[in-house]
């Protein structure tokens, strides 16, 4: 496992790279989800595949960007399931946008996932790394190698409310969610980036960062493999929960499809207990 948290850290360094010196632009092609994919997508892609192609304990990589999963040795004992560049669509308005790799040991299902880490590319590029054994580590990179920060634990009860999805296909019982937490006194943060929205929450004790199914999308957006599993083990590990619509743990996911998406909600205890309430699926 080190020598994959140890290819992890050289990833982050070359895309942070890439981001500060890449084309913006649209390539010709469009990823598995049907979203036009950025030339920028396509080279952090690269950069990992690269990367993990010669670390003999990855077994398969498996990208938001491309179809199907991509065998590396059949010997090895990991599959990492990875979103190379999350939020790409916010480089060009020079905003952070993020790494995601959840780290799975066979078949590819929540329960599985065995590790998780993300990298946030913003004034300065950070690392959370999570096992079962710990609570969330916190590092950021100086001059190409990373410092260990400190462990994320969560508080009971946060501030912060990330409410995404589009506001007008919103179910009527979420919207009502929302609004309550404002009216409790919860302070609106939502770049638009899963990984700085989360991360925030993550490092400021806690909060509640939600993506409902909706209208249009009543599956929601966010990938269950690449995207929701692997914060789900963040937040849980680091003390909070990460629930779907049902109020059941995002872990207990089994994806049929590399791409499928699920409706999440990540926050710490308080803000979930009342979320199931609002949804009526209190456990
Ligand atoms: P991406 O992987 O194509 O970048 O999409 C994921 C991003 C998340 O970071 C963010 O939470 C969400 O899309 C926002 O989507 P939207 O603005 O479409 O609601
Ligand atoms: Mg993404």
């Amino acid at each position: 496992m080190l020598s994959i948290f140890d290819t992890i850290k050289k990833v982050a360094i070359k895309i942070d790279h890439a981001i500060k010196t890449e084309d913006l632009g649209y390539s010709d092609s469009e990823n598995t989800s049907g979203e036009e994919q950025l030339k920028l997508d396509v080279k952090c892609d690269y950069i990992i595949e690269q990367a993990f192609k010669d670390i003999s304990i990855v077994k398969a990589l498996v990208s938001e960007e491309k179809e199907g999963v991509l065998v590396l040795h059949d010997d090895g004992k990991y599959t990492i399931c990875y979103d190379p560049l999350d939020g790409s669509s916010l480089a060009d308005v020079n905003l952070s946008v993020g790494t995601i790799f959840g780290i799975y040991e066979g078949e590819l299902k929540g329960e599985n996932l065995v590790a998780a880490a993300y990298v946030v590319y913003g004034p300065r590029i950070e690392l959370l790394l999570a096992t079962k054994e710990e609570t969330p580590l916190h590092y950021r990179a100086n001059e190409g190698l990373f410092d260990f920060i400190k462990e994320i634990k969560l508080e009971e009860k946060g501030k912060l409310n990330a409410p995404g999805g589009t506001q007008q296909n919103w179910s009527g019982h979420h919207k009502t969610f929302v609004d309550d937490l404002f009216a409790e006194g919860y302070r609106l943060r939502y770049s638009g980036g899963m990984v700085p929205d989360l991360h925030q929450i993550l490092l400021k004790g806690g909060g509640i960062f939600s993506y409902p199914g909706t209208s249009d999308k009543p599956d929601g957006k966010l990938r269950q493999l690449f995207e929701v599993i692997p914060f789900a083990f963040m937040f849980e590990q680091a003390g909070g929960q990460a629930v779907n619509d049902k109020g059941m743990r995002l872990m207990e996911l089994i994806p049929a499809h590399p791409h499928d998406t699920s409706p999440c909600f990540f926050g710490s205890n308080y803000e979930i207990n009342a979320l199931k309430e609002a949804y009526g699926v209190k456990a």
